[in-house]
């Protein structure tokens, strides 16, 4: 298999493993970059991981996957439950989406329950810890090798 899984994540994202971890855990950002990198590899793909506090930049690089990337793996964060953005940039997205959610989004506040990501997400895995991204590439390596 070749090519680059986007593997997005949104606001505040950068504080993880710095604060609140009884909800998002003790490994930062940086780890589960890492950690997704190694995973890939093995199926001889590659990740672009990144972060951004801002909308626009979110939709920036799903605009930008339509071009370089395979798959979408993506965490929007607060956005999941906010942006009819974010949503109508996926759905011009033509490969798989996997939504991640850290925490278990349903067992928290109401306003968590909805996710317009949903709306296009191929799979979607919440209350896994960091590990949901991983299981999520690994989705994403079935769903392309059945393609
Ligand atoms: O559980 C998830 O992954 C969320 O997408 C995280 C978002 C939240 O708004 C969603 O409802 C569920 C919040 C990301 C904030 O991340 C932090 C991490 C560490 C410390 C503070 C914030």
């Amino acid at each position: 298999m070749t090519g680059t899984i986007y593997v997005l994540n949104g606001p505040n994202l950068n504080l993880l493993g710095k604060r609140q971890p009884d909800i998002y855990g003790h490994e930062t950002l940086a780890d589960v970059e890492s950690a997704c990198a190694e995973r890939v590899a093995v199926h001889g793909l590659k990740t672009r991981f990144l972060q951004s506090n801002a909308e626009h930049q979110l939709i920036d690089w799903i605009h930008e996957a339509r071009e370089s990337a395979v798959a979408i793996v993506i965490n929007p964060a607060a956005y999941t439950h906010t942006s009819v953005a974010i949503l109508d940039a996926l759905n011009a997205f033509e490969g798989p989406v996997i939504e991640v959610h850290i925490s278990n989004v349903h067992k928290r506040e109401d306003f968590r329950h909805h996710s317009f990501v949903s709306l296009r997400a191929d799979g979607v895995i919440a209350g896994c810890g960091t590990q949901g991204y991983l299981l999520a590439i690994d989705r994403v390596t079935t769903v392309l090798a059945a393609s």
